[in-house]
């Protein structure tokens, strides 16, 4: 998909804040510093549209922004950033699920694991927390221009099997820094709007 516009809409914290209307919604998981905000400059073709973390923890309220009029992305904090108080974690939670679990427009969340690294306990347990809610899910697997080529694969496989992955789900290799993935991903993104 070309994008030609996108600006954000709200940045949210609760549902009344939540942008009205029917269109289709994509949003955003995964650990704290792992590249959501990346992802969405990418895709949508900006430099920094969606704020980029100099320090984790930086993406702090559901961020919705909207696309060529005709869909939202939506930036949420990132899970698993250690300095972070246990009331803060708590609330976290509660927004998040809120979110998940009453959004009619969200067609998919969009997973963002560490392509270097197997997932966490905590990428598994949001893997585990929407296939419990039947949410469609995209695994972008990310930051692939940090390990070489020849590695891919042999990563890939770690991932889905430390996610216990969904052969119905849709993964891609994903990189912000080169734009590799940029167009299957849109292409899947696609074909559930
Ligand atoms: N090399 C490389 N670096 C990346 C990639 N994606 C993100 N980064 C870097 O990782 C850091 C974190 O990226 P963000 O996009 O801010 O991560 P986030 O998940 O939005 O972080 P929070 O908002 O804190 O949850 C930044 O320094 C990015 O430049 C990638 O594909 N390749
Ligand atoms: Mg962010």
């Amino acid at each position: 998909m070309k994008i030609t516009s996108s600006e954000i809409v709200i940045s949210a914290v609760k549902p009344e804040q939540y942008p009205e209307g029917d269109l289709p919604e994509f949003a955003l998981a995964g650990r704290s510093n792992v590249g959501k905000s990346s992802f969405i400059n990418k895709m949508i073709n900006r430099k920094a549209l969606a704020r980029i973390s100099s320090k984790p923890g930086k993406t702090q309220t559901l961020n919705f922004y909207i696309l060529n009029e005709a869909l939202h992305f939506v930036d949420v904090p990132g899970y698993g950033y250690a300095k972070v108080s246990k009331s803060e974690r708590e609330a976290w939670g509660k927004m998040i699920e809120t979110y998940i679990t009453t959004r009619e427009q969200l067609r998919a969340v969009i997973l963002i694991v560490d392509l270097r690294h197997p997932p966490s306990s905590d990428d598994v347990m949001m893997y585990n927390f929407l296939k419990y809610h039947e949410i469609p899910c995209v695994v972008i697997a990310t930051k692939a221009d940090k390990i070489p080529k020849g590695k891919w694969q042999k990563h890939l496989k770690i991932t889905k099997e430390t996610l216990d992955f969904d052969p119905n789900d849709d993964i891609v290799l994903f990189s912000s820094e080169t734009g590799l993935g940029k167009e299957e991903a849109w292409k899947v993104l696609e074909s559930k709007m």
